[in-house]
């Protein structure tokens, strides 16, 4: 799945003459310079996300030199090889890696990390495009698609998302995006979709153009996952918002546009009043409360209730939760907000409607909740769940302050799965299924199935649905990720994730018969990863 390289490049021994990297750290094993850029692109492609740039540790471990060459090559290798249940991706033998690479890998994080530079509003302007100005863009919708029940799925390692019917199953439309893209959002109205790269670019789609297309992008960092946009009364599809991990900051923009309006940095003091140089900027929500975006701080563990009412004047409430906030949604409500700290093993609650931390609840380890899952617990009432990435446990935690008043912001249940490396969880109003995926479990029969709850029968523990067999792919490994319903909440769409050389599929589920509906299988459907039906996403209904 890497591009190509030079082969020298990855190899242990490098060609006679080749200049060696100049290293402050001289007990690191040596490297040519060739050799230090290459690992510094695959850090920044595969690694950096959990690690940090500088490598301080966030969902990862630290890797800075001083922790590193005490583990030394060897230990490193079978590290980045096998990978481990705590999380850690087995890039050896899931095929991402070749042994060279591997040993470049563990070779390079030995080394001291190189900083990045940079990027303020010049550099975001050279990137600014208009493709369609705003006075040139449909008066009305011109095509005759339900828009409501479109997709938009992350074409991950071909920077595309392709936009899927939820009717037809058909692909309306792939459109060229940012690098190993990230995640989709809506406008207010619905009408916008922002889709946000890892390299920090963002494109805007007009889903009203005869064949939805990008009108406008732009880049806001060098590398970013999170983009949202302002859903308070009157401000409809008037802002955007996206959140660099480098340089650590967040951005607001014009909505129609993609203009950058204002730029806020991040770096500064965790909650516990230590000085962190990255502080990578996580999940983006927009109250419905308030004009503010829910700007979540990962390493330093601060949320910033951002009031884009005045930007001129910008005033921030920062609510100290915990460290290591990284995804979340809101409960059935609309008023809390639920984000994991994920290395410190809690779940933050955000009160949006008093701009107050309203607890903070400690649940299994390493909570990676998507954006949750909110249902009616048959004994406990109104709950939002989180899977795990580092244990099998599902976590119930009551969401009702006014009726449920002793199991509020409580672990009222744990559920046991059927094992580590989960990502992603989803139910529906409509739907009595709670839905939990092992993406990153290293046993392959995890990886490649689902397991289904019975919301009215929690106790009864779950079934195991085979998702990868049902697509009928044959060769590669394939990870079975994200479940999302389709606009009634009678369907639940799995993407079936292989390499990008391989074959990959979405799964649709019948979410009431939990049998197999449909296969979708395209030569465009390049490693699907996640994927966003528009009026759940435009809504907040998961
Ligand atoms: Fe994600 C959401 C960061 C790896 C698929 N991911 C998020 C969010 C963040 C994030 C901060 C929340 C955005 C928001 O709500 O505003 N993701 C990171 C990483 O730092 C990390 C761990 C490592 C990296 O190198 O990027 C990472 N993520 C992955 C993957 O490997 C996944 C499984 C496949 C892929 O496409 O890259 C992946 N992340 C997703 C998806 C969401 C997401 C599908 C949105 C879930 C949702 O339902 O909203």
């Amino acid at each position: 799945p890497l591009a190509a390289a030079p082969v020298w490049a990855d190899t242990v021994a490098p060609p006679a003459g080749e200049a060696m990297h100049q290293n402050a750290n001289a007990k690191a094993p040596p490297m040519t310079e060739a050799e230090f850029t290459r690992g510094k692109q695959i850090y920044f492609e595969r690694c950096a996300g959990c690690h940090g740039v500088l490598r301080k540790g966030a969902t990862g471990k630290a890797l800075t030199p001083d922790i590193t060459l005490a583990r030394g090559t060897e230990y490193l290798k079978t590290f980045i090889k096998y990978g481990s249940p705590a999380g850690m991706p087995n890039w050896g033998t899931s095929g991402e890696f070749n042994d060279q690479q591997v040993e470049l890998m563990a070779r390079y994080v030995q080394q001291e990390p190189p900083t990045p530079p940079e990027f303020g509003m010049q550099d975001m302007l050279a990137t600014w495009k208009v493709q369609v100005p705003v006075d040139k863009r449909p008066r009305r919708k011109e095509n005759q698609l339900d828009i409501s029940n479109l997709f938009s799925v992350t074409l991950r390692d071909a920077g595309e998302i392709a936009l899927i019917d939820g009717h037809s199953k058909q692909i309306v439309s792939v459109i060229k995006t940012g690098y190993a893209v990230h995640i989709s959002r809506l406008s207010k109205s619905g009408r916008y979709l922002y889709v946000i790269g890892r390299d920090g670019k963002i494109n805007l789609v007009d889903l009203w153009m005869a064949k939805p297309d990008s009108v406008a992008e732009i880049r806001i960092g060098l590398e970013a996952r999170s983009v949202e946009t302002s859903k308070y009364r009157g401000y409809d599809d008037k802002l955007a918002v996206a959140g660099a991990y480098w340089p650590p900051q967040y951005v607001i923009m014009d909505g129609a546009s993609l203009k950058p309006l204002k730029i806020v940095g991040t770096r500064g003091m965790t909650v516990d009043n230590e000085y962190h140089p990255e502080p990578r900027v996580a999940s983006i929500v927009a109250s419905h409360y308030k004009p503010e975006f829910v700007v979540n701080a990962k390493e330093t563990g601060k949320i910033m209730m951002v009031d884009y009412s005045d930007l001129a004047n910008l005033k921030t409430t920062t609510i100290d939760a915990a460290k290591f906030l990284h995804d979340g949604g809101f409960d059935a409500s609309g008023r809390y907000f639920m984000v994991a700290a994920n290395a410190s093993n809690k779940v933050a609650v955000v009160d949006t409607k008093l701009d107050k931390l309203a607890a903070l609840v400690d649940v299994g380890k390493t909570p990676h909740p998507g954006r949750g899952a909110n249902f009616t617990d048959p004994q406990y009432g109104p709950v939002w769940a989180t899977s795990h990435l580092g244990d099998d446990s599902i976590s119930l935690v009551g969401t009702d302050p006014e009726k449920h008043k002793a199991q509020a912001w409580k672990v009222v249940r744990t559920l046991k799965g059927q094992g580590g490396g989960s990502l992603f969880i989803k139910t529906h109003p409509q739907s009595a299924n709670l839905w939990v995926d092992t993406v990153f479990n290293p046993d392959a029969k995890l990886s490649q199935s689902v397991a289904v709850f019975d919301i009215k029968h929690l106790d009864k523990g779950f079934s195991m649905l085979p998702i990868g067999e049902w697509s009928g792919l044959s060769d590669g490994a394939k990870r079975v990720l994200q479940p999302e319903f389709n606009k009634a909440g009678d369907e639940v769409w799995f993407s079936v994730w292989s390499a990008k050389d391989k074959q990959s599929a979405i799964v649709v589920v019948d979410d009431k018969t939990r049998k197999l509906k449909a296969v979708i299988k395209d030569p465009r459907l390049v490693t699907p990863t996640g994927k966003f039906n528009v009026y759940n996403t435009q809504h907040d209904i998961y």
